[in-house]
């Protein structure tokens, strides 16, 4: 599977971010802790240009705190300051807000406020951030992928104006392992995608990297090998049965990724950063 999901408001946001790109300051990424590789638009990278560009891990607090340590070091490494954080707290919006003007190049206007455009892919949590770092709901955020459509620009103050955009992925996300990670982790509209295929897919790496965390959650007595397994047996569990007393894969697949989503697991990673370069 591959995902090729680039709605029209996806084609008119990315028009829109190039446009106002001109008078950009500061650019902050928001990341998703649990898959921060998979979850770096590339379509963004060049819209941004040189741009400096804060790069927020969020949800951190449904990520594998281990993983994203993992990660933190490897964004250092690549020379990028990463943060990590929960866009809901209002103490990381702080420390937001006390880094980005340290971040913006010297300019002949500096009687202008600092102009901030934050960027990511759908359901990162950009909108979420950007209400805590104004301290009132502004935009709207909800669990579900391309909640904003429009671009929407706040002022805090005479020093900083915020841009929330809307949520973009990229034409053709052609690796399958990112494609599937990323429907998991829930940036990606179920009607675009196959959610028993990707439940199965993501099952499989659960089972590899978190046995006792799925153990745990579904009291299985004997973990199976593969993901297809999983779904089953979890929907023996959950009673999703249909008739004939056969599992209900689909909403197998539906319990799945909800309660991987709301953290209800555990804390999650799906993704490592690349093992380091040998000297
Ligand atoms: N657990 C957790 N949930 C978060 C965090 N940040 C955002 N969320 C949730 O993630 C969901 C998506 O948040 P939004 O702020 O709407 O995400 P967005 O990036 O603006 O999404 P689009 O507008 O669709 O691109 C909401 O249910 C938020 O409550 C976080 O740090 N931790
Ligand atoms: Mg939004």
């Amino acid at each position: 599977m591959s995902i090729q999901w680039f709605p029209g408001h996806m084609h008119r946001a990315r028009k829109q971010i190039a446009l106002v790109m001109a008078k950009v300051d500061v650019v902050i990424e928001v990341l998703d802790a649990r898959l921060p590789g998979y979850s770096e638009n590339p379509l963004l990278r060049e819209l941004r240009g040189p741009r400096p560009c804060l790069k927020v891990l969020n949800k951190s607090d449904l990520a594998d705190p281990a993983v994203t340590a993992s990660w933190m070091d490897f964004y250092r490494e690549c020379g990028t300051v990463p943060m990590e954080i929960s866009a809901t707290s209002p103490k990381d919006a702080k420390r937001i807000l006390a880094i980005l003007p340290g971040m913006v190049k010297e300019r002949n206007f500096l009687m202008q406020p600092v102009n901030c455009l934050i960027v990511g892919i759908p359901n990162v949590g950009k909108s979420t951030l950007m209400n805590t770092l104004v301290g009132r709901k502004v935009a709207r955020a909800a669990n579900q992928a391309a909640i904003t459509t429009k671009q929407k620009r706040v002022h805090i103050g005479d020093e900083l104006t915020l841009y929330d955009t809307p949520g973009v992925l990229w034409p053709k996300i052609v690796s399958a392992t990112a494609s599937y990670m990323l429907a998991g982790s829930g940036a990606v509209r179920e009607t675009a995608m196959d959610n028993a295929e990707v439940a199965a897919r993501v099952g499989d790496y659960l089972l590899r990297e978190y046995p006792i965390l799925l153990q745990e959650r579904y009291k299985l007595a004997e973990l199976p090998l593969e993901g297809l397994e999983l779904l089953e047996a979890l929907g023996k569990k959950r009673g999703c049965l249909i008739k004939g007393g056969e599992v209900d894969v689909t909403k197998a697949a539906g319990i799945l990724l909800n309660e991987l989503r709301a953290g209800q697991i555990g804390r999650i990673s799906l993704q490592k950063p690349p093992a380091p370069k040998a000297a």
